[in-house]
């Protein structure tokens, strides 16, 4: 019976070969399905890991600095708390594919707009003026809620120079601190974003009144620089994961040319 259903079972060498090549088949069409699903992510991620569009800075002009008569350029940024219909705010990125968090994430999360890729003009003197929309996260060491690295060491919050703000009324900063490379000028600059209160009702936009931040520094030569948010509005480790490490969120570059 055994043998007997041994031979019956047995298959014969053109289905063994059959059976075989059909095995042979799936492989190779088992790799190709992989082969395709990487390729295809890393196209999709390297798309979307893209850094925003650039945002340029505008010369108008020159100003005397403590370094003489120098161009000047100005940049607009804004601090959104979230999307809305009229800020969609940044496209989320590939890396989050996965993350747990993307499915509440990015409305929830708040950015720089209309871009965190900045193209500066060399040995100019720049003004940032940003209007912060969102509320506080206190910082976990105050020297970020000290500015540091502009003209006169101030930054002005609603008309108003100062030095600092308190460390519980740091929504952000925006902090270019990367470490120069060795073929690059020195480069620091850090300013807290005063935090809008808690109390403060929606606008018709869906926003509450912005605070206004207005700062200067210079810059040096050309180079590659990166900035980042320093208060830990985001979350994870010491609440610097998510949104802190997130280009197009709250961190970018700063390009020197
Ligand atoms: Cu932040």
């Amino acid at each position: 019976m055994l043998a007997k259903g041994t031979n019956d079972n047995e298959p014969s060498l053109e289905s063994k070969l059959s059976g075989g090549g059909k095995r042979a088949a799936l492989t190779v069409v088992t790799v190709l399905i992989g082969v395709l699903v990487v390729a295809g992510s890393v196209l999709f991620l390297g798309k979307n890991q893209q850094e925003p569009a650039v945002l340029a800075a505008t010369v108008i002009g020159t100003a005397s600095t403590p370094q003489g008569e120098l161009p000047h350029a100005t940049v607009e940024l804004s601090i959104y708390p979230n999307p809305s219909t009229s800020v969609p705010g940044p496209v989320p990125v590939g890396s989050r594919i996965g993350d747990p968090r993307s499915a509440n994430a990015p409305s929830g999360w708040p950015f720089y707009w209309p871009s965190t890729s900045l193209q500066l003009p060399a040995n100019s003197l720049i003004t940032i003026t940003v209007k912060q929309y969102d509320g506080s996260t206190t910082v976990w060491n105050n020297y970020f809620a000290k500015v540091h690295g502009t003209v006169d060491g101030t930054a002005i919050y609603n008309g108003k120079a100062q030095k600092e703000i308190e460390p519980d009324n740091v929504a952000h900063t925006f902090t270019i601190h990367q470490f120069a490379e060795v073929t690059q000028d020195g480069f620091f600059v850090s300013v807290p974003m005063l935090a809008v209160p808690s109390t403060a009702k929606d606008e018709a936009n869906g926003y509450p009144k912005p605070q206004e931040i207005t700062f200067s520094f210079i810059t040096g030569g050309p180079g590659e620089y990166v900035w980042n948010c320093e208060d830990p509005c985001g979350n994870g480790y010491v609440d610097f994961g998510g949104v802190m490490s997130e280009r197009g969120w709250m961190s970018g570059t700063v390009t020197v040319v």
